[in-house]
């Protein structure tokens, strides 16, 4: 709960939708950090061309998945009503279920998780947010397109998030 809140506090520090214009400042925001700064308002201005659909920025340590951490079959679940639920270890025991989700950006997927299966993240372009406890339901929003990997943390079976601009 902690996690989201400072997550929700970074997506209205970075950009304002208005009726006709998206102000963003990332730019300004990252001032202080030198070279995190320039990766900052690059974003920002990304997000504008966009119609402000980006409201996270990568880290730049953040691991990329290779195209072997996502070699699966994504389901689609892009659309409004689609379902966006995984049962990671629950209704397989053994396994993710989808193992792999395709989603937009500002969507958010919910994790289900059996005992002894928490959800770590392998790779992606923010870390540690493919990232749930065992036995818990976490909802995770994704505000930044970019393929995740991850892992039962105990038992290593697979799940992967692609998440379309
Ligand atoms: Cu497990």
């Amino acid at each position: 709960m902690r996690k989201a809140l400072v997550g929700l506090f970074v997506v209205g520090a970075l950009c304002v939708v208005g009726g006709s214009s998206t102000s963003c400042s990332g730019g300004g925001a990252g001032g202080t950090g030198g070279g995190s700064a320039t990766a900052g308002g690059g974003s920002a201005t990304a997000g504008g061309s966009a119609g402000g659909m980006a409201t996270e920025t990568a880290d730049a340590d953040a691991g990329t998945c290779t195209a072997a951490m996502t070699a699966c079959t994504f389901v689609d679940a892009t659309a409004a009503d689609a379902g966006r639920t995984i049962e990671f270890g629950t209704t397989n025991p053994g396994a993710s279920v989808p193992e792999c989700l395709r989603v937009k950006v500002g969507q958010t997927v919910r994790f289900v998780t059996g005992a002894n299966h928490p959800v770590v993240q392998t790779c992606g372009p923010k870390n540690r947010k493919l990232a749930a406890p065992d036995s818990a339901t976490t909802n995770i929003t994704f505000g930044l397109a970019g393929d995740y990997a991850g892992v039962c943390g105990i038992h290593q079976f697979p799940t992967a998030i692609r998440v379309e601009p």
